[in-house]
C-alpha cells in the first residue's frame, strides 16, 4: 500500500527500543508506560521525517503556491494512533509492544489531548490540515502554543469546576523547536512624526513545528505554533539588588501571551491580553510568510500568486491592517501596492452570526496597544466608505468600536460561510449590506471532518464492514461510500452494520461502568449529545424531554418502552451562567433518574466531565441517536452531525446549519426532523409572550416545569432552578419552548423505529452511504478550486 508497510516488524522494534535506551535513557525492565510512549512516538516521528522533506521540497521545485491558515485554535487530540494509521502501521506496532507486553492502547491512552481549541472552529482547523496533507496541498498552519489548553471540567455536587490543563508539563515528542525561526512582536508606544512606530513593548514569537502527515504518508505539512519569549531576560541590576521578582517581571510579561487558551466559544471577552494574543499570532506567522517569499522570489507584486491566507473567524483579522504594515513601514511599498497586494492574498471565514460572538475592540484600547494599525484601519475604513459610498452602518469603525467582521470583510478577496444555509443566512442578515457592496466575495463552503480519524481510526468495526462489503480506498475517496446503497437489500450487510454497532456500544458500556460506576444496556437506544455547552444548541430541550420520559415511564412502567441511554457531554465558558445551570440540571436529574427502581433499565442519563476529542472518538462510535437540536438559524454548520452520520448513527435534528445538507444527502426518510425553520423561527421571535403560549399549549411542558420548581431533582434546595424555569417562562430566547411538542414527537417516532432492529440497520446503512459528501478532502478541494487558486502537488 505505501513505503511504511514495508517496515518490518523487528526493523521497528530496534527503532523503538533504540529510543528507549538512547533517547530516553531507559533499560527495557525499568521503562514505564510514558516512557514506551515517547519512544514509540519519537520512533513513529521519525518515518514522517522523510515525506515531511520531500513535500518541502517539492514545493520549492515546483514554485507553488502554499496556503497559510491562521487559527487562534487547533484542536488537534491525540496524534500517535493517527500518525500510526496514516503511515499504515498500526499492525506493526501492536505486534511489537505485544511481543513487549505492553498494551497498544494503554499506550495511545497515555498521550494528553493536545486541546489548543474551545469547539468547533478549533477541530475544523485540525480536520483541514489533515486533508490538506492527504490531497498534498503545499500549506502551513499557524497558530499559538499555549502552554494551558481548554480547561479540564471537573463536577463537583453536579456543578461544573475548572481545573487548569497541563498537557505540557510532560515533554511533546511531536514538536520541533526552531529557536532560529525568531521575530519581535511590538505593541503599545507612539507613533513618531506622522505614522513612524516607536513601540514599548516588545516580545519574541518564536517557532515551534509538528509534521502533519496525510493519508498513507505520501505528504506532510506543518503546523507551526508560536511560543512568546521575553526580548530581555531579566533585569541584572535589580536581580543583584535583591529584587528577584521584579527582576524577572519581562519574562513573566512575554510569557502570559502564550499562557492559556481562551475558553470562551461565543462572547467576545474585550480583553487586552486577547487583542494581544490576536496580534502576536498574526504578526507572527505574517513575518514567516514575507521572509518565505522573499527567500524565492523579489517582487511583492508577485505575493498573490504564491500566498493565499486564511483568517479562520475574525480572530487573526489584524492580518489586513498588518500585512499593509509590513510591506510600507519595513519595505517600502506605497499604501495603494500594498493595500491591494493584501487583499489579493487575504480570504476571510465566518463561523458565527450570533451577535454576541461578533468581535469589536474600542479604538481606544486599539489605539493604546497597536497605534500604528489604528491608523492603517482608518484608512481602510476611509477608502473603503468613499468607494462604496456606503451608509454609516457599514463602516469598519463607527460608535469608538473596530467591527472585525466588516473589516475582515472588506480586507478579503472572498469570503465564505460554512454551511449553503449560513451562507444564505450571511447574504440576507448580518452582512447582506457588504453582500451589496461587494456583491462577488461571499462564497459557500460546507464543513467536513477528517474520515480518517473520525472513521477509519475511532470505528475499526465499521470500517471492516465497509471494506469487505465496498473494497478498500473509501478512506481517501469517501463518495464511494454512496457504494453501500447497492447492498440495503443484503440482509448480511445490515447484520453487519448493526453488529459493528453493537460491538462499539459493549466497549462504551464497559468504559462507563468502570469509569463512572454505572452499567448501561446494549439494547437501548445510545442517544447522544456532545458538543459545548450554548442556550442555542438547546441541551435543555434534551433534558426536558428526559424528563418527561422519566415521569412517563414511572407512570406506565410496562408500557412497551423502547430503553435509552441519554449521554451529555460538553464544556460551558467558566463565565456562561446560563449554560452552567443547564450542566448542573442535567447532573441532578441524572441522579434522580439513575437511582429510580421503577424505570430501571429504562432509562439512564449519563454526563461524562471533560469531554473532549478522544471522547468524542469513543463516543461517536457507539452512538445510535445524534442530537443536533439547535434553533434553526443559528448554529453556522455542526460537523459532530457529519462525525456521527459517518459512524451510522441517525439524526434528530431541526433545518440548521450543515443538517439541512445531511438530510439531502441521506434522503428525508432516513432523518429525523422536527422544529421551526429559519424563517419560522425569526418570525416566533415577533410573537410576545412566545413561550408563555407555547406552554399553555403543552401540558407536558408544564408538568416538566412543574417537577422542576418543585424541587424534584434538587430536594435539598427546592429553590435551584426558579431562576430557570423563570426564563423559560417569561425569555426563551432559544424557542425551546415553542420546538417542545415536535421535538417530543419525533423522539416517539425514534422509539418506534428502533424497535424494528433490522429497519433500524436499513436506516444506519442508509446514513452511511450518504456521508461521504462531508469529508473534510471535499471542503478542502472546494477551497482550493473557488479561493485559493491552488493545486494538489502530488
Ligand atoms: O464553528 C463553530 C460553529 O458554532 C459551528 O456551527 C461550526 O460547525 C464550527 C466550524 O465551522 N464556531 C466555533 O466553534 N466558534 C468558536 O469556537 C469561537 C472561539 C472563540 C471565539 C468565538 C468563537
Amino acid at each position: 500500500m505505501n513505503a511504511m508497510n514495508d517496515l518490518s516488524a523487528e526493523a521497528l522494534r530496534i527503532r523503538i527500543t533504540q529510543h528507549l535506551t538512547y533517547t530516553l535513557g531507559k533499560d527495557k525492565p525499568h521503562a514505564s508506560l510514558y516512557d514506551w510512549r515517547m519512544a514509540v512516538s519519537y520512533s513513529v516521528r521519525d518515518l514522517i521525517i522523510e515525506p515531511w522533506f520531500a513535500a518541502t521540497r517539492k514545493t520549492y521545485e515546483a514554485q507553488g503556491k502554499r496556503v497559510y491558515y491562521l487559527s487562534l485554535e487547533f484542536l488537534i487530540g491525540r496524534i500517535l494512533g493517527d500518525a500510526m494509521m496514516n503511515l499504515g502501521l498500526f499492525e506493526t506496532v501492536q505486534d511489537v509492544l505485544e511481543g513487549e507486553g505492553v498494551s497498544l492502547a494503554d499506550v495511545i491512552e497515555d498521550e494528553p489531548d493536545a486541546a489548543l481549541g474551545n469547539g468547533g472552529l478549533g477541530r475544523l482547523a485540525a480536520c483541514f490540515l489533515e486533508s490538506m496533507s492527504t490531497l498534498a496541498c503545499p500549506a502551513y498552519g499557524y497558530g499559538i502554543r499555549y502552554e494551558h489548553g481548554l480547561f479540564r471540567q471537573l463536577f463537583e455536587s453536579g456543578r461544573q469546576v475548572e481545573h487548569p490543563e497541563d498537557w505540557l508539563n510532560q515533554p511533546h515528542p511531536w514538536e520541533f523547536e526552531r529557536p532560529e525561526a525568531r521575530y519581535t512582536i511590538s505593541f503599545k508606544g507612539h507613533l513618531d512624526g506622522q505614522s513612524v512606530w516607536q513601540p514599548s513593548e516588545t516580545v519574541y514569537a518564536r517557532a515551534y513545528d509538528m509534521p502533519v502527515v496525510g493519508w498513507q504518508g505520501k505528504w506532510a505539512n506543518t503546523l507551526r505554533l508560536w511560543g512568546a519569549h521575553p526580548t530581555e531576560l531579566f533585569d541584572l541590576e535589580q536581580f543583584n539588588s535583591g529584587d528577584h521578582t521584579a527582576a524577572a517581571a519581562p519574562e513573566a510579561l512575554a510569557r502570559t501571551l502564550s499562557r492559556v487558551l481562551y475558553p470562551e466559544d461565543t462572547t467576545d471577552s474585550g480583553k487586552e491580553l486577547r487583542l494581544k494574543q490576536e496580534y502576536f499570532l498574526t504578526s507572527a506567522a505574517l513575518q514567516d510568510i514575507l521572509r518565505r517569499f522573499l527567500s524565492e522570489y523579489d517582487d511583492f507584486a508577485q505575493l498573490p500568486d504564491k500566498v493565499a491566507i486564511q483568517m479562520n473567524d475574525t480572530h487573526p483579522a489584524l492580518a489586513g491592517p498588518e500585512l499593509i504594515r509590513l510591506l510600507m513601514d519595513e519595505h517600502g511599498l506605497d499604501w495603494n501596492a500594498a493595500k491591494r497586494i493584501a487583499l489579493g492574498c487575504l480570504n476571510y471565514t465566518n463561523h458565527t452570526l450570533l451577535p454576541e460572538a461578533l468581535e469589536t475592540w474600542s479604538t481606544w484600547l486599539m489605539g493604546r496597544v497597536l497605534p500604528r494599525h489604528m491608523q492603517i484601519i482608518e484608512q481602510i475604513d476611509q477608502e473603503h466608505r468613499a468607494a462604496t459610498k456606503c451608509a454609516a452602518d457599514l463602516a469598519i469603525v463607527k460608535h469608538d468600536q473596530v467591527h472585525m467582521g466588516t473589516l475582515a470583510f472588506v480586507m478579503a478577496s472572498h469570503v465564505n460561510g460554512v454551511s449553503a444555509l449560513h451562507t444564505d443566512l450571511m447574504k440576507e442578515t448580518v452582512f447582506s449590506g457588504l453582500h451589496g457592496l461587494y456583491p462577488a466575495r461571499v462564497l459557500n463552503q460546507t464543513n467536513g471532518v477528517t474520515p480518517r480519524r473520525w472513521l477509519r481510526l475511532s470505528n475499526p468495526a465499521l470500517s471492516k464492514v465497509l471494506t469487505d462489503t465496498i473494497g478498500a480506498g473509501w478512506e481517501s475517496d469517501l463518495a464511494r461510500l454512496s457504494e453501500l446503497n447497492t447492498f440495503e437489500d443484503d440482509r448480511a450487510v445490515r447484520d453487519a452494520i448493526g453488529a459493528a454497532k453493537r460491538h462499539n456500544k459493549l466497549a462504551l458500556s464497559n468504559w462507563a461502568s468502570d469509569r463512572l460506576g454505572i452499567t448501561l444496556n446494549p439494547d437501548a437506544v445510545f442517544d447522544v449529545q456532545i458538543k459545548r455547552m450554548h442556550e442555542y444548541k438547546r441541551q435543555l430541550l434534551n433534558v426536558f424531554e428526559t424528563i418527561h420520559r422519566w415521569s412517563a415511564i414511572r407512570s406506565n412502567p410496562e408500557a412497551g418502552w423502547t430503553p435509552r441511554v441519554k449521554i451529555f457531554g460538553g464544556k460551558a465558558a467558566p463565565g456562561y451562567f446560563a449554560a452552567k445551570e443547564i450542566i448542573r440540571l442535567i447532573n441532578d436529574v441524572a441522579n434522580v433518574v439513575n437511582n429510580d427502581p421503577v424505570v430501571g433499565d429504562l432509562l439512564k442519563v449519563v454526563y461524562p466531565a471533560n469531554y473532549n476529542v478522544s471522547m468524542a472518538e469513543r463516543l461517536i462510535p457507539a452512538t445510535d441517536l445524534s442530537e443536533q437540536i439547535s434553533t434553526a438559524g443559528k448554529e453556522a454548520s455542526g460537523t459532530g452531525n457529519m462525525k456521527f452520520t459517518m459512524n451510522g448513527a441517525l439524526t434528530i435534528g431541526t433545518l440548521d446549519g450543515a443538517n439541512v445538507e445531511i438530510r439531502e444527502q441521506v434522503g428525508a426518510e432516513n432523518f429525523f426532523l422536527f422544529g421551526m425553520t429559519a424563517a419560522e423561527v425569526r418570525d416566533r421571535y415577533l410573537i410576545e409572550g412566545h413561550a408563555r403560549t407555547a406552554i399553555l399549549d403543552s401540558p407536558t411542558l408544564q408538568d416538566v416545569l412543574q417537577m422542576i420548581v418543585e424541587g424534584r431533582f434538587s430536594p435539598e434546595d427546592t429553590d435551584r432552578y426558579n431562576g430557570l424555569v423563570d426564563a423559560t417562562w417569561n425569555h426563551d430566547p432559544f424557542l425551546v419552548a415553542s420546538d417542545f411538542d415536535s421535538y417530543l414527537a419525533v423522539q416517539a417516532e425514534v422509539d418506534l423505529a428502533f424497535a424494528d432492529e433490522d429497519h433500524w440497520n436499513r436506516l444506519a446503512l442508509r446514513n452511511i452511504a450518504g456521508s461521504g459528501y462531508f469529508s473534510s478532502d471535499r471542503t478542502i478541494k472546494g477551497y482550493m478550486a473557488d479561493i485559493w487558486d491552488t493545486r494538489s502537488l502530488l
